[in-house]
């Protein structure tokens, strides 16, 4: 039978990424709620699981991972998300930026910046997929820069200059976040600002956010993914609401695989 298949030649492996991401919940959970106990999912990290992808594709082999959009392994491989008719993983997201406590106050001219920034799946798409062929990460951010001027114009309206300040951005190592976050630092750059980027685990990034340690962050997948990173910590920072429509998260396979829904691996 097609489905006890898959689960012995994929060795009942779904391949994960770090721990601490949502999506790693979100798959415990389907785990459980289609009564998958014979299936273990692998803890990694974005670059790991993109590399067993890549692999997998390269010699048509099956395999599943914890996937999600926007990224670029979607313009790279032919893949598709599993159905999940229990929701499990919920519907499209919103990726959405968060700032500490008195921001507004203390730097009004970055908050302006971080509240007005808003962009599109494609946008990020574009300097996801130039990193993945090999530019740098400030400089992919750079080119979209420059190809956007209008839509930072946005962004930057009416804001003033600033000299010098230091800001703080954290945020996780994922490929979507690693482009969205060193494109906002370089706008912020180029107001003035003197930027630091920590790369932190999603709860060390929630935390350091509320508890002030870090100025913002432009990470956090609402409503589902990290629903309870903000009942933990969204008390004490302010949501300055989606820089991102439409995000979506799951389980992902090569399009040559003949399952289509998480209730084909029971
Ligand atoms: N992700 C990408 C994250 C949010 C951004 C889907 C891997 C997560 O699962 O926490």
């Amino acid at each position: 039978e097609a489905s006890g298949n898959v689960g012995e030649e994929l060795d009942y492996t779904i391949t994960g990424i770090d721990a601490g991401a949502g999506i790693m919940s979100a798959t415990d959970e389907a785990v459980e709620t289609y009564e998958l106990s014979d299936w273990d999912v692998t803890a990694s990290s974005d670059a790991a699981m993109t590399q067993a992808l890549a692999d997998a594709v390269e010699n048509e082999e099956p395999i599943i991972v914890t996937g999600w959009t926007p990224h670029w392994k979607f313009s790279s491989f032919d893949l598709k998300f599993l159905e999940d008719p229990e929701g499990v993983y919920g519907e499209a997201e919103d990726i959405h930026t968060f700032a500490r406590e008195g921001l507004e106050e203390d730097m009004p001219e970055a908050y302006q910046v971080l509240d007005n920034f808003q962009w599109s799946e494609e946008d990020m798409g574009e300097i996801m997929m130039e990193i993945q062929d090999g530019t740098d990460e400030v400089e992919a951010a750079r080119n979209w820069i420059d190809n956007n001027e209008d839509t930072v114009a946005e962004w930057t309206d009416g804001v003033e200059e600033v000299d010098g300040e230091e800001i703080s951005l954290v945020f996780v190592a994922w490929d979507s976040e690693i482009a969205s976050t060193n494109m906002i630092a370089l706008v912020l750059e180029d107001l003035g600002y003197d930027v630091s980027m920590d790369p932190l685990e999603a709860n060390f990034m929630f935390q350091a956010v509320s508890e002030g340690e870090a100025d913002a962050m432009v990470a956090a997948w609402l409503p589902l993914t990290h629903e309870h990173l903000v009942e933990d910590y969204g008390d004490s920072m302010e949501d300055l609401g989606a820089n991102l429509e439409g995000a979506r998260t799951g389980l992902v396979v090569p399009e040559y695989m003949d399952i289509d829904s998480i209730e084909d691996l029971q």
